[in-house]
């Protein structure tokens, strides 16, 4: 533990030659380009008016930390002299500023903080050429709601300046103590406080015999944030062997990859799981933490699949050894959960895309466990969603039940049927191109009910509008959907996490009874709907695209 002296650090008022008019938060904070938050005074504009926006600054505490790609020590650096200029007492940053979005949400929690900034563009690529995020979590640990981020745009909209000290850098590569002027900094080691709070959760000693047992695993941080968790988790404490974990440091370019676990680009550990023998178990988790993939030899988990597995096997794991009070899933995740919990007599709720529509639920306690189709699962524990927690109680299933994950699987459809499920992403679309496409399919949607569409009848269309049970707020335009007579499901929607272009998602489901054919290829299953979708919204004609970017 090292200490310092102040050096008396000097406030400044800068002046903004105009306010930036595109600080817009999307689905999950303000993201863009590594290049747009380099231009002169960018960050600093958002930082200035989330700190106007914030409740408690004025002698508050603060967690900070990110994912450690390009920028990240740059902003830590910025954030600490703004937080000492407004007033905040004290700031809690981990060291080298690795930190991930789960375990920001419980440091959040544990310290009793007014909230956390974590930098990080979740699984964007990063470095001088990709990306850069910046997420404003809140005193429950969460992200922040709409009303809080529409606050903090329009508050750079019309910003004319900000204020910041000058004081030396702090050095945050070793656990200390420092401070700039009244406010204090304590640098912590970031793994710490996660693992503790995995270890209340889940029993590791039977993990640790699963593992040890014949139960090779290989587990793909993707040279982001999950490497240092992941390596004292699996290999320190859980006893798996020393390389289990690939790709386990951080890189601020990850390594020149796009870390978001899925398919197509956790490819390699797909190909290891999928094609070879050597494995039993694999897992991948994104740029923040916060996303996870789950594979078992010859098995991919669909996320959809995932969460469902996680609500009929919950009580295996200590801590929802008692039940769950109810389970909630996004509009465009499979139906695959509702099944579980009508099984189990707990709520299901279904919310819009967008991990903070679950914050109002959990702190309820209407819910113990949620997630979605976008590769992230997560419970109570923390206000975000959770990679290495869904690593973990996957484990934990496997460590009770002694069978295969593809066994698991094949018995879960069995019992409660099947819902083949895919997600189509067509990328980097032209933003006209994609708004033309969206708007004009939302004008057909009146017009669809009771027409055929994939040989079934539409029995509603419509664009997903919620009402927050907790706090009654509604929440609009969330997805246009395409629901057909036999639960089948096609939804369209453009991402809110892109920054080049625009992306459409089409996400297509359809349920098999467990009497039906549970074996197919989802993109067989789902044959008819998918050219029935390309075809009513002129998927090709209007990007140009034969087909999507990347299949999940
Ligand atoms: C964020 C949100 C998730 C959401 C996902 C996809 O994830 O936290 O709740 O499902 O974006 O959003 P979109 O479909 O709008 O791109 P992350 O991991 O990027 O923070």
């Amino acid at each position: 533990m090292t200490t310092s002296a102040p050096a008396e650090p000097t406030l400044r008022l800068v002046r903004l030659d105009a306010p930036f008019t595109d600080q817009k938060p999307g689905t999950s904070g303000l993201r863009k380009s590594s290049q747009q938050f380099e231009q002169a005074n960018y960050l600093e504009s958002f930082v200035e008016a989330v700190f106007r926006t914030l409740p408690g600054v004025q002698g508050g505490t603060l967690v900070l930390g990110g994912d450690g790609r390009y920028g990240n020590r740059r902003a830590i650096d910025v954030i600490l002299r703004m937080g000492a200029a407004h007033g905040l007492s004290k700031v809690i940053v981990t060291t080298g500023g690795i930190l991930s979005t789960p375990a920001a949400s419980n440091l959040i929690r544990q310290r009793q903080a007014i909230g956390g900034i974590i930098l990080s563009a979740s699984h964007n690529p990063g470095g001088p050429n990709g990306d850069f995020g910046v997420k404003v979590n809140g005193a429950n640990g969460g992200p922040t709601p709409a009303s809080f981020t529409d606050a903090v745009f329009e508050c750079t909209k019309t910003l004319e300046q900000y204020t910041i000290v000058d004081a030396a850098a702090i050095a945050i590569d070793t656990p200390g103590s420092y401070s700039i002027g009244a406010m204090q900094v304590e640098v912590i080691d970031g793994v710490d406080d996660f693992v503790a709070l995995m270890q209340q959760l889940f029993d590791f000693d039977r993990i640790r015999e699963l593992i040890r047992s014949d139960f090779p695993l290989a587990f793909d941080a993707m040279h982001a944030v999950t490497g240092p968790y992941a390596t004292r988790l699996l290999e320190e404490i859980l006893g798996a062997p020393a390389g289990s974990v690939r790709n386990g440091v951080p890189l601020e370019d990850f390594g020149g990859g796009h870390p978001d676990p899925n398919l197509t680009y956790a490819h390699e550990l797909a190909e290891l799981l999928l094609d070879g023998e050597e494995f039993r178990f694999g897992a991948a988790c994104d740029g923040d933490g916060d996303r996870n993939m789950i594979l078992g030899q010859h098995c991919f988990v669909n996320p959809s699949d995932s969460l469902a597995v996680l609500t009929a096997n919950a009580t295996v794991a200590p801590a929802y050894a008692d039940g769950l009070a109810g389970v909630a899933r996004s509009m465009p995740t499979s139906s695959a959960v509702d099944v579980v919990a009508k099984e189990l007599g707990i709520d299901c709720y279904e919310t819009p895309t967008g991990w903070k529509f679950f914050g109002n639920l959990l702190d309820a306690g209407k819910i113990t466990l949620c997630g979605e189709e976008s590769f992230g699962t997560g419970s109570n524990h923390v206000r975000e969603k959770d990679g290495l927690w869904a690593v973990l109680f996957w484990l934990q299933i496997l460590a009770e039940r002694r069978c295969s994950v593809a066994e698991i699987m094949a018995e879960h459809w069995k019992r409660f049927g099947r819902h083949y499920y895919s997600r189509h992403d067509y990328e980097a679309v032209a933003s006209d191109a994609a708004h033309g496409l969206f708007h004009r399919l939302e004008g057909m949607l009146p017009g669809l009910v009771g027409q055929s569409f994939a040989g079934r009848s539409v029995s509603a269309a419509d664009n997903f509008s919620y009402t927050d049970p907790v706090d009654g707020s509604v929440t609009k335009g969330q997805g246009l959907r395409i629901l057909l007579e036999d639960g089948s499901r096609v939804m369209v929607r453009l991402s809110g996490t892109g920054t080049k272009g625009a992306t459409i998602r089409v996400y297509l489901e359809s349920y098999v009874p467990s009497s039906g054919d549970l074996n197919q290829d989802p993109q067989v299953a789902l044959a008819d709907m998918i050219s029935a979708i390309n075809e009513l919204a002129e998927i090709k004609q209007r990007t140009g695209m034969d087909r999507p970017t990347v299949i999940t």
